[in-house]
């Protein structure tokens, strides 16, 4: 029985370690600890929405592609880190083990609140995107192993023209590596920006997620093993919004 228990723990560890997601944030300079998966939503204070496993979402199409598994606001230990528009959000993921896709951040507004706000309503912007930086599709550079050289995470500017308000900040990898097999993982935080000048995206830059992506995107239902001399990628969702 013990072993049985013992063996059951060191197989699941493995799968855990291989994938992940981001386990917090520097937000104009000050740390913010995320939402720890793997754990009861229960007593957990955080800006992160609640998220509970490091395995990918493999459909683009989910309905947990916004904001991960489970991304249900913590209620009461719902929080949210107020910044003011054109700062630097960094997200810091634990030791990420792929290397090959591109890095997406969006941003979306939530109207009144983010806290009772359900994510896949809402209309998203991207803010930032890294896809194949130089080389070919299996052996170039890409967003992902930028994210990893540079201490497995990832820094955006909130647009600085951003009108204030409450919002999302999603950060989303998508691992390509498995052909015609695409691995998402989201994650999204809590935010209230302050100053900006009053801009916002036209329509032409909201998508909803899951919505905006589907198999048939030359970036998304890839086999990058059949065409690895290419140099080109296609980065899924909408064109990014820099105000
Ligand atoms: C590297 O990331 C960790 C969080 O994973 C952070 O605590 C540390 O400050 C970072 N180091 C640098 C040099 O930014
Ligand atoms: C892809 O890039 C790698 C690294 O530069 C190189 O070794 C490889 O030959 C390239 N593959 C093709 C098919 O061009
Ligand atoms: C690369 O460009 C070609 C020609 O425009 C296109 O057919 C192909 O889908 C692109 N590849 C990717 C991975 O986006
Ligand atoms: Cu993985």
């Amino acid at each position: 029985m013990l072993a049985t228990v013992a063996l059951t723990a060191l197989a699941l560890v493995p799968m855990a370690a291989a994938h992940g997601g981001v386990l917090a944030y520097s937000i104009a300079g000050t740390y913010y600890k995320g939402f720890a998966a793997y754990n009861t939503p229960t007593g957990q204070s955080s800006i992160q929405r609640e998220w509970d496993t490091y395995n990918p979402i493999t459909d683009p199409t989910s309905s947990y592609l916004s904001c991960n598994t489970n991304g249900a606001s913590l209620g009461s230990g719902q929080q949210s880190a107020t910044v003011a528009a054109g700062s630097s959000v960094t997200a810091y993921w634990n030791t990420w083990p792929h290397t090959i896709g591109p890095v997406m951040v969006y941003m979306a507004s939530c109207g009144s609140s983010c806290t009772t706000a359900t994510t896949s309503s809402l209309n998203w912007f991207k803010i930032d995107q890294a896809g194949l930086i130089s080389g070919n599709l299996t052996g170039g550079l890409w967003g992902m192993g930028e994210l990893v050289a540079n201490n497995n995470s990832w820094t955006s500017k909130i647009p600085s023209s951003l009108a204030a308000g409450q919002y999302f900040i999603r950060h989303e990898l998508l691992a390509i590596h498995t052909s015609n097999q695409p691995q998402f993982y989201p994650e999204c935080a809590q935010l209230i920006v302050t100053g900006g000048s009053g801009k916002t995206p036209s329509s032409n830059y909201l998508v909803k997620l899951p919505g905006a992506y589907s198999m048939s995107d030359p970036g998304v239902g890839i086999d990058i093993y059949s065409n690895e001399g290419e140099t080109n990628y296609t980065i899924p969702g909408p064109a990014v919004w820099s105000g």
